[in-house]
C-alpha cells in the first residue's frame, strides 16, 4: 500500500450505520488508527441496538437520526455535516467492517487527480465473494455507468468512496436518498455536474455479523431498480452547486 500522509485533519469519514452494535467500534478505532486526525462520523439511522452508544465510546461523532432514513439519507447528513463544518475531504466507509482502511491514505490521496475515488472490489486480488446474480448485476451496472462517465469501471455499488471539495459540496445539496440512489444515481449526478471519477482496487471481506443488503433473488430487482435510477438521473434536472474552489 502507498506510504502517502494525507492532511488527515481534512478528512471527515462518514459510516452510515444500522444495526451494526457488533462491529461499529472496531471500525471507528481501525479509522481513527490509520488517520488519527480524522473525524469518524457515525450516522447511526435509528438502529435498534446500542450501535450509537459503541460507536460514540470508540471515539466517533455520533448523529442519530429520528427515524430510518436509508444509506442515502445518512450520507446526505454526512455531507452537510461536512459543508457545514469546512471539512473539505469525506470519505464513507460501511459500519460493517468489510471496508479494510488500510486503504484510506491512498483513496484520499487519489483525491489528488480526480473528485471521486471508488474503493472497487473485482479490480484486483480482492477475495469477495457474491453470488453468480449479484456479481452479474453488479457487472452490468459497472458497464453501463463506464460508458457515461467515460473511464473504466468495475464496482460502481461500492460504498467505499473518497469525495474531494467540489464532489463534497455538489453532494451537500444534491445526495439521491431513494434506493441505489446512493451508489449508481450519485455517480451520474456527478457525470451531470462534471466531476470526475475513478477507481483504485480494494480489497473486502464478507459480513461476518448482521443482515447482508441482499440476497440472490433480490440481484435481479436490483438490476432493474438500478438501471431505472441511471435512467432518472440522466433525465432529471440536477442543479450543480458552483464548484470552483472556494477562497482559504
Ligand atoms: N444509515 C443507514 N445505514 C444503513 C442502512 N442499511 C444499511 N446501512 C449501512 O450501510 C452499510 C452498508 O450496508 P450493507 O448491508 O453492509 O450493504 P453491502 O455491504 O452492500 O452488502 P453486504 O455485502 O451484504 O454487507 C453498513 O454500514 C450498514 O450498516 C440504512 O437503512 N441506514
Ligand atoms: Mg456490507
Amino acid at each position: 500500500m502507498a506510504d502517502v500522509a494525507p492532511r488527515d485533519e481534512r478528512v471527515l469519514v462518514v459510516v452510515p450505520a444500522l444495526d451494526e452494535e457488533a462491529t461499529v467500534a472496531g471500525v471507528v478505532s481501525s479509522v481513527l488508527a490509520v488517520l488519527p486526525r480524522a473525524v469518524v462520523l457515525v450516522v447511526d439511522d435509528h438502529s435498534g441496538d446500542a450501535t450509537g452508544s459503541r460507536a460514540a465510546a470508540a471515539g466517533a461523532v455520533v448523529a442519530r437520526t429520528p427515524f430510518t432514513m436509508g444509506v442515502g439519507g445518512a450520507m446526505r447528513t454526512g455531507y452537510s455535516y461536512a459543508v457545514r463544518h469546512g471539512f473539505p475531504v469525506v470519505v464513507q466507509v460501511d459500519g460493517d467492517g468489510q471496508h479494510d482502511p488500510r486503504h484510506l491514505p491512498e483513496l484520499v490521496a487519489a483525491l489528488a487527480d480526480d473528485d471521486i475515488v471508488i474503493g472497487a472490489r473485482f479490480a484486483g486480488d480482492d477475495p469477495y465473494a457474491v453470488g453468480a446474480a449479484r456479481r452479474f448485476a453488479m457487472a452490468a451496472l459497472a458497464r453501463a455507468l463506464s460508458r457515461i462517465l467515460h473511464t473504466h469501471l468495475t464496482d460502481v455499488t461500492s460504498g467505499y468512496r473518497a469525495l474531494g471539495p467540489r464532489a463534497v459540496r455538489v453532494f451537500a445539496e444534491n445526495y439521491p436518498a431513494e434506493y441505489l440512489g446512493d451508489t449508481v444515481e450519485a455517480l451520474v449526478i456527478a457525470r451531470r455536474c462534471g466531476l470526475s471519477v475513478t477507481q483504485i482496487p480494494v480489497r473486502m471481506t464478507a459480513r461476518e455479523h448482521g443482515r447482508p443488503s441482499q440476497g440472490v433473488v433480490g440481484s435481479v430487482v436490483y438490476l432493474g431498480r438500478a438501471l431505472a435510477a441511471i435512467g432518472l438521473g440522466l433525465v432529471r434536472r440536477w442543479p450543480c452547486p458552483t464548484t470552483e474552489e472556494p477562497a482559504t
